[in-house]
């Protein structure tokens, strides 16, 4: 049961698909003040052994309790332990506990703080600054995995996420640099030529002409579609950045036609705002207006003619490196500080180095600027995070205006809960850092929960110089993720696998990701078409089992498998928990592979650099496929099973469509895999390998 409850003037953000009343009795289970200049406060008493689960991409545990967050997208490059906002806000939290267990959704388009018992332990304070929200209590209706069905309540209040085309689910290889053709077809050469899988490769902002959106570098690019063309033969796709800021030059066509029809934003005088972002002074289409989405669209419409089929979409929370207006506080600051060259006077020093640090993504500039809102004027601050969803709106809009039928590619790094319809999102700028490899892992629940089912984090990391261990082990996760992409930083050590000695081992891992692929998008379908998560953490699935609480460096995926990557380096192994009995299986390759069967309980699991672990639970089976080294070359047809039966029948839903149809329908699609002693079958009807059977 959902009961919702407004607060002041609630703009409608679109997050939201169920319109349910507004309730007029007191909100049960929390206490509401109001605060100075309009702000709101929900307070909670936090009983011991009470744990908080969701907001989405946030740093941290799984288990959010005891630490502070806020809701406030963030061009944050440096994820450390202590950060608060990363580029996406997702306001669902899951507060499970003994008595009345119950989840709360915030839809609230502005800043939201969250204190989950770092003031005080035993308590939980969450505050819109801006006072105007809903707020979504969602009651459990079956008793049974509570944390499960708060989940899926939510799932059905904000509507279905988005449907990738199944090749997303196939290897993508990015990097900040990549600039020419020549850079993409070698990329795809130096894949194919090893055999290494690939279904895609993005372009980053270099392809662009002056960092001008929806351009490219005629002398770098040729014939654009020609080379998508060429591409395409191989299998493989095409996918270029978009950046939120729109290069500000009267000579660019695309910039003039938004000026002149006045969709981008302006400052309380009327005057258009701008800001430099990487194409220099930029200005910023008003997503908020229909009209500008549409116009804005008209890009993406035009770069689909040119045969492109995947686009992800950057710096739209939105970032801003200065404006004009900020820069000029800036060097007021600076002013008559000179003589701290002589006295050093570090107050003035570290005045000065605040002064300038503070251009970027500054709160003045987030004031600077209005939007057109359901509302009428409203100032950005107030509705911030709403922005880059709605970037990834007007992408959507437009895909559905040209291609109605087929599934367009569309990731994003900013996002609100609403987004989740129109686009998947990446995790944004980690580094090849062991910790964010484990982050890595930690975040895909939480954004779960909060719809965001497509999504994936730079895997070998973005920042910094990633080494062939630490690569080696992100793949093996990267493995399971839906999207799988190599993405690294401009400057940084080259990260494709082909750069590696060890390349060999790395294509033999993506190798078992294509042999699995059918298996992940059936699990990942049944999760988008029927609202459930793809990656849980364990005590969702075991409730009463008090050991798999403390559990979050391992994750339930899929109906009935769990992965424990190894996260460490020079490990050969890791401690595994298993909450009922399993089968391991071990992988080498997608042949090359031991099978184990495991008692619950603790374990320690060998696993060295080449090897990597899945498990499946006693009394059912997973689908793995001959691998190919594009996605749609990987059929059903060369299907075989492996599990571990005891003699038991088991059966597992499985869903195949054509990877292509914007709308599937969704029963259509699902058929029952079964295997017994002796015999298994393919949806099909046909009779399958049971050698992988125990
Ligand atoms: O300010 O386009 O997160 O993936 O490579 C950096 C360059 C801008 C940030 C994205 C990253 C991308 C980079 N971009």
């Amino acid at each position: 049961m959902i009961l919702r409850f407004d607060f002041g003037t609630p703009l409608h953000t679109g997050a939201c698909v169920l319109s349910l009343p507004v309730q007029k009795d007191p909100v049960p289970f929390l206490t509401v003040s109001a605060l100075a200049e309009g702000a709101v406060t929900l307070s909670l008493p936090l009983g011991q052994g009470d744990m908080l689960f969701g907001l989405g991409e946030q740093v941290g545990p799984v288990n959010r309790r005891g630490r502070r967050y806020v809701s406030w997208n963030s061009d944050e490059f440096n994820h450390t332990e202590d950060r608060q906002s990363l580029y996406g806000s997702h306001n669902f939290l899951l507060v499970w506990r003994e008595k009345e267990p119950f989840a709360l959704y915030l839809d609230d388009p502005g800043r939201v703080r969250w204190d989950l018992g770092w003031t005080r332990r035993d308590q939980m304070t969450v505050t819109s600054e801006n006072g105007d929200f809903s707020l979504y209590l969602i009651v459990p209706e079956d008793g049974e995995k509570v944390c499960l069905d708060l989940c899926a309540q939510f799932r059905r209040l904000i509507g279905r996420s988005y449907i990738p085309p199944r090749w997303a689910l196939g290897y993508i290889q990015s990097r900040w640099g990549y600039a020419s053709a020549e850079d993409a077809r070698e990329v795809a050469h130096a894949h194919r030529e090893r055999g290494i899988p690939l279904d895609g490769i993005c372009m980053d902002i270099d392809y662009m002409d002056g960092f001008r959106d929806f351009t490219w570098d005629h002398k770098a690019i040729p014939d654009l579609k020609g080379l998508c063309g060429d591409l395409k033969e191989q299998g493989i796709h095409l996918i270029p950045i978009i950046d939120a800021g729109v290069k500000k030059d009267p000579k660019y066509d695309f910039y003039r036609e938004g000026h002149e029809k006045g969709y981008f934003c302006r400052k309380e005088d009327g005057e258009e705002f701008a800001a430099a972002v990487w194409p220099g002074l930029s200005a910023f289409p008003d997503f908020f207006r229909r009209e500008a989405r549409a116009w804005f669209g008209k890009g993406y419409e035009a770069l689909l003619d040119e045969g492109l089929d995947g686009f992800w979409n950057d710096m739209n929370e939105p970032a801003l490196f200065y404006s004009p207006e900020g820069l000029r506080e800036a060097f007021g600051a600076l002013e008559g500080r000179r003589e701290a060259l002589e006295t050093g006077d570090y107050g003035a020093a570290f005045e000065m180095l605040g002064a300038v640090g503070g251009v970027k993504n500054a709160m003045a500039d987030y004031r600077r600027f209005y939007h057109e809102t359901d509302l009428g004027k409203t100032r950005h601050d107030r509705v911030h995070n709403l922005y880059g969803g709605l970037m990834t709106l007007s992408a959507a809009e437009a895909f559905e205006r040209a291609a109605p039928e087929k599934r367009i590619l569309l990731f994003s790094r900013s996002s609100f809960i609403g987004a989740h319809r129109w686009g998947g999102v990446w995790m944004g700028d980690n580094f090849s850092w062991w910790s964010h490899l484990k982050l890595h892992l930690r975040m895909l629940p939480s954004l779960n929960m909060a719809g965001f089912l497509y999504c994936g984090a730079d895997v070998g990391g973005f920042g910094a110089d990633t080494d062939e261990e630490l690569l080696i082990r992100w793949l093996q996760l990267g493995v399971f993720t839906p999207l799988f992409r190599n993405h690294s930083a401009l400057h940084t050590r080259l990260q494709e696998i082909y750069r590696f000695p060890a390349w060999e081992t790395m294509r033999d891992i993506v190798s078992v990701r294509y042999a699995l692929l059918p298996w992940l998008y059936s699990e990942l379908m049944q999760a988008i078409l029927w609202d459930r998560m793809l990656f849980r953490p364990l005590c969702f699935d075991y409730p009463r089992d008090e050991t798999a609480r403390e559990i979050e460096d391992q994750m339930m995926l899929g109906r009935d498998a769990m992965i424990a990557p190894v996260t460490e380096p020079h490990a050969t192994g890791r401690n595994v928990y298993l909450p009922e009995d399993m089968l391991c299986v071990r992988f080498r390759t997608w042949e090359d592979r031991d099978l184990i069967r495991l008692p619950a309980g603790w374990h320690y699991v060998r696993a060295k650099e080449a090897e990597f672990l899945l498990f499946v639970r006693r009394g059912s089976f997973i689908p793995l496929c001959r691998p190919a080294d594009r996605s749609d070359y990987v059929s059903t047809d060369s299907m075989y099973l492996v599990g571990w039966l005891g003699g038991e029948d088991a059966a597992l839903p499985f869903y195949e469509d054509d990877g292509t149809v914007r709308d599937p329908e969704k029963e259509k699609g699902l058929s029952t895999l079964k295997a017994g002693k002796g015999w298994a079958w393919d949806p099909k009807g046909r009779k399958l390998d049971t050698a992988g059977l125990c």
